[in-house]
């Protein structure tokens, strides 16, 4: 269920950490100096899915029945029922109950189903399990789409995942992953397969810098009323605020606080 913006908790602007680079060698900062966003508070950030053509399906190969015709925002696009970026009603391909999303029909084709966007720190992050799980925020504004339904959609198949991001001087980034899918309740493990693409993003992968102890691909969902993480004997969402994907912790923290430049790698 989706939170009216009337219900939610204001928060005033940026608190602590977001984004922290890996390890790199000196020669490789100077060599990707001007290119990268990273370390500074972003302004904007969206996390949308799509479908990658046919290819990469996992979990049972759903034949797709005339009446699911548009199972995401892929769909709407295929269909040429696309009316420009906004919201969307769709069925997902397996609860057969009609939902609405936010369609990003602009980037690279469009077509993306958009899972989380903030630009102005109007909603509120730091929230309970129940919350991620069911959602919250306004498709006209800012928003995160319930856990639940994210399992829902990319259980059809694995998908792209792409991460939009920009700095207030308006430098804009973006990263790419094949194999996107979220693992079933009460779970919902991050997953994916590779960085495809990436534009002014580091070396340190954004969301999968494979096999850190800070890497989240394959973490349960963890908040701060529930704590799955592998920092054990504490908890990553209190200490840095949202729910994420957290491991031990992260190097990114997309639902962390809005709009911060300190570092938040941790323990
Ligand atoms: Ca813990």
């Amino acid at each position: 269920m989706l939170v009216r913006p009337s219900m939610i908790l204001l928060r005033p602007f940026a608190i602590a950490a977001l984004v922290i680079l890996a390890t790199c060698e000196e020669d490789r900062l100077r060599k990707l100096e001007g290119q990268m966003i990273e370390m500074k508070a972003f302004q904007s950030y969206v996390m949308a899915f799509t479908v990658p053509g046919v290819t990469g399906l996992h979990g049972p190969i759903v034949t797709r029945a005339a009446e699911v015709d548009k199972a995401d925002c892929s769909d709407v696009l295929k269909l040429g029922l696309s009316r420009g970026s906004g919201v969307y009603k769709i069925t997902p391909w397996n609860t057969h109950k009609e939902v609405e999303v936010y369609c990003d029909m602009d980037t690279e084709g469009g077509g993306w189903t958009v899972f989380q966007r903030r630009y102005d720190g109007s909603v509120a992050f730091n929230r309970s399990f129940v919350d991620y799980e069911r959602g919250f925020g306004s498709l006209d504004g800012e928003f995160w789409t319930g856990l639940g339904l994210l399992y829902t959609l990319t259980s059809r198949a694995n998908m792209t995942l792409r991460i939009d991001m920009s700095l207030p001087d308006g430098t804009t980034g973006f990263d790419e992953y094949s194999g996107f899918y979220i693992s079933p309740p009460d779970r919902y493990n991050f997953n994916v397969d590779r960085r495809m693409n990436s534009e002014r993003m580091t070396n340190s992968y954004l969301l999968s810098d494979n096999s850190s102890r800070w890497d989240i691909n394959h973490q349960p969902f963890s908040t701060y009323d529930r704590d799955v993480d592998n920092w054990f004997g504490n908890n990553c969402a209190l200490r840095h605020g949202g729910g994420w994907w957290f491991n031990e912790c992260m190097t990114n923290n997309l639902n962390g606080p809005y709009n911060s430049d300190v570092q938040d790698r941790e323990t």
